[in-house]
């Protein structure tokens, strides 16, 4: 033994969870060597993760340490919205912020609705998200936050048909012979899936992609259809009609699992391949061939899954076309097997215990109101009235972007530029809603926190312990709650848990806590074909084509197609569509800071297809101005097969301040909510393109 060789403590592994709004949900091994997070790899143990991790989120540390990283609690010194701050000490900033939020909730009886939490998918941690915040603004009786911006359209329909958001296990898509991939860019969006997605076509599968993008995912089905964005719902009806006109239908599994098929039929006949091949811009043999690849199924026996993502919901009728395509399993009886069926959201799978995180007994008597985190440009502008209420005068942002991914852009500065809105945000950067701030408070990473997760793309439970020390002052979002409501003098014993009790809490007795400490995750026992013999959890037991509770809302209990708000027409003012899906190395406005991401995005991007280009004399490369009556918005053109004729992808979401002109793609989008769910239109958005007078600003 050499006594005078200095002593290295051998790097530890910590098991983890990718906190990112993904539906991998991947199992993270740390890597730990005195103190410092070196690596960041997929836990080979879990088999969803299988031991690889996106490009991003392997990125990880590099975002932790990041030189701009928060560390200090900072304090705004300029003009709202310049990003000018000092650094002050968390006690100041605490008792200050404490002290203005006294004041708002003393000025009146339920005054403390002008406060408005304002948060969504920073971290998809249940304990990190809604548990300590929960609490803190329940106690204070603040607004409440109707969390729209994502998932709510697709997530009503789903629990109106199916009675949650429940559907096929993702791992048997590995045994299914036909996957339509509808609305999903799997190899940005949702790797893992794409995993099982490649076993199927390696033992024959037909994989058939349905995206007005040719996404890398399209590149690899063996077809693809580029639908107008908007049509599913008339695409659904269609391959309906086909089902019904060949008795491609289990008319068994009809009669006894499902309710309204008289109502359906009637409806679905109206709608032929050649009709709904006029409101999709394809042909009508695409419908008829993709019914008889789907209808197939009903002879052989053969199953046939649909993975439906998000993103085909953020349209006007994004609602009923999700109510549509989630009625299509139950007309073949795709259901009987276990790699057929759909999935959109595992979520309702997990039992969590919502009301021993959130605490929303805190409440006692009030009844505040709630407010929509989609209109959140309107809302801020709002002056204060009987029906609305009071004016909103302070925004507690954690675990968001708002001034950056919430639609409508120039609606949503001006509101957070008020002088007169008082706005702390929680964050690790200094985002573009943080330049709005009063008082920016620096948050812990994944990597500095406990947590415990769901998933909505598979059904494991997942635990995050902390692999490092906090960074500088950073804290968990909790302990920043915690601390705060020491400050307003909340003493009930609920704000004394630690973060290791809430992670307990999130699941209580229903998940094996012992064997998360030790594995990292747990599978929930869910049955393999969840629907096989009907068992739907909606009223009637069965499938509702028919759903009485929409019905009673005044809505159409049946679904149709619902044309977007912006129609396609190319003799319009705004000929051109434009979506804006995920680009594959940010997640959402995530990473977007993160220079060695960002050179591979490249810079914001407006594909547009060479016969678009060729009318309006735009070259590949050049800088053009994307406009419509919201706003205008520069970026680069790539002339690219990826757009289809009238369709422009603006992939996004970019920082503002990290694109050419202090804009992104936002800008051009409206704060219009969808049929179902009230989420926002993002793809339902016409726009212009030419090239601007000058191209640098
Ligand atoms: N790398 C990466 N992964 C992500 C994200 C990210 O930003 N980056 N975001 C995460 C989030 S928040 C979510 S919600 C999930 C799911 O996020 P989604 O928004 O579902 O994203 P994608 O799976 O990329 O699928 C969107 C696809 O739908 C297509 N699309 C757009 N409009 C229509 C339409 O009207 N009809 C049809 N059929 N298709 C349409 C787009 O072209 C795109 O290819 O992914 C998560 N994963
Ligand atoms: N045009 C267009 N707009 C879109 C979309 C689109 O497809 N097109 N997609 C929409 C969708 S699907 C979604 S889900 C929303 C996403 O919108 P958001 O949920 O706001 O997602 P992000 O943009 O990723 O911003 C999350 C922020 O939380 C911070 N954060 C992460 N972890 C923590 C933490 O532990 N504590 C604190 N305090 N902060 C943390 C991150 O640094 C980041 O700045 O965007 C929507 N906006
Ligand atoms: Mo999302």
């Amino acid at each position: 033994m050499n006594p005078t060789a200095p002593i290295v403590t051998p790097p530890t592994q910590v098991l983890g969870a990718c906190p990112h709004d993904c539906p991998d949900t991947c199992s993270l091994l740390t890597t730990v060597a005195g103190g410092i997070a070196i690596k960041v790899q997929g836990n080979p143990a879990h088999p969803h993760t299988d031991g690889a991790l996106c490009t991003k989120v392997s990125r990880y540390p590099e975002r932790t340490y990041h030189p701009e990283r928060i560390l200090h609690p900072m304090k705004r010194i300029g003009p709202k919205g310049s990003g000018q701050f000092e650094r002050v000490s968390w006690d100041a900033a605490l008792t200050d912020i404490a002290t203005r939020l006294q004041v708002i909730a003393a000025s009146g009886p339920d005054a403390a609705q002008a406060i408005l939490p304002y948060s969504y998918g920073g971290t998809m941690g249940l304990v990190q998200s809604e548990s300590m915040a929960a609490r803190f603004f329940h106690k204070l009786g603040a607004s409440l936050l109707d969390r729209t911006i994502c998932a709510s359209a697709g997530a009503e329909a789903l629990t109106q048909t199916l009675g949650g958001k429940l559907g096929m296990r993702v791992e048997f898509f590995a045994e299914s012979k036909l996957i339509m991939i509808w609305g999903s860019n799997s190899i940005t969006s949702n790797l893992h899936f794409w995993h099982y997605a490649q076993q199927a076509k390696r033992a024959g599968a037909k994989l058939i992609c349905i995206d007005p993008r040719k996404s890398e995912t399209a590149d690899k089905c063996h077809e693809h259809i580029a639908l107008l964005p908007g049509s599913d719902g008339a695409l659904a009806l269609a391959l309906m009609h086909e089902l019904i006109a060949h008795d491609w239908l289990d008319h068994d599994y009809l009669a006894q699992y499902t309710l309204g098929w008289d109502l359906l039929r009637e409806r679905a006949l109206k709608w032929s391949p050649e009709r709904a091949a006029a409101v999709c811009g394809i042909t009508p043999e695409q419908i008829q061939s993709l019914a008889r690849d789907y209808g197939a199924s009903v002879a052989s026996g053969a199953p046939a899954a649909i993975r439906l993502n998000y993103g085909m919901q953020r349209v006007h009728g994004g609602g009923n076309a999700v109510r549509l395509i989630a009625s299509l399993p139950a007309l073949i009886g795709a259901w009987r097997q276990r790699a057929g069926g759909m999935l959109l959201s595992s979520s309702s799978n997990f039992p969590i215990n919502r009301a021993a995180l959130q605490r929303p007994d805190q409440l006692g008597s009030r009844t505040p109101r709630t407010l929509n985190m989609s209109t959140i440009g309107n809302d801020l502008l709002r002056l204060g009235s009987a029906t609305f209420g009071p004016a909103v005068q302070a925004l507690i942002v954690y675990n968001s972007n708002p001034v950056a991914i919430a639609p409508d852009s120039a609606r949503v500065v001006q509101g957070f530029a008020r002088e007169d809105l008082f706005t702390v945000v929680l964050e690790h950067f200094q985002t573009d809603t943080a330049d709005y701030a009063d008082y920016i408070l620096p948050a812990t990473t994944q990597l500095e926190h406990w947590d415990v997760h769901m998933s909505y793309g598979h059904t494991d439970v997942l635990l995050n312990r902390p692999a490092i020390a906090p960074q500088g002052e950073t804290k968990p979002n909790t302990q920043i709650f915690r601390e705060l409501a020491q400050k307003m003098g909340f003493d009930e014993p609920c704000f004394g848990d630690d973060d290791q009790a809430l992670c307990r809490m999130a699941y209580g007795d229903a998940v094996n806590f012992d064997e998360l400490l030790s594995k990292g995750f747990a599978t929930l026992a869910t049955p393999q074909a969840p629907f096989a013999q009907g068992n739907f959890p909606t009223p009637s037991g069965k499938c509702e084509f028919f759903s009485a509770r929409l019905a009673a809302q005044g809505m159409d209990g049946l679904p149709d197609h619902v044309p977007n708000y912006e129609v396609f027409n190319s003799s319009t003012e705004f000929p051109l569509a434009m979506i804006s899906p995920p680009a594959r190395n940010f997640l959402n406005s995530t990473f977007v800071n993160v220079k060695s991401l960002r050179d591979m995005e490249d810079e914001p991007l407006l594909e547009m297809h060479a016969a678009d280009a060729a009318t309006r004399g735009l070259t590949n490369g050049a800088v053009v101005r994307v406009f419509n009556a919201r706003g205008s918005y520069r970026c680069k053109l790539k002339i690219s097969q990826r757009a289809r004729p009238g369709v422009v992808n603006g992939l996004g979401v970019w920082w503002r301040k990290l694109g050419l002109d202090g804009h992104n793609v936002n800008q051009l989008t409206s704060q219009a909510l969808t049929d179902i769910g009230q989420a926002p239109t993002f793809y339902d958005c016409l726009v212009q393109v030419d090239a601007p007078i000058n191209p640098t600003r």
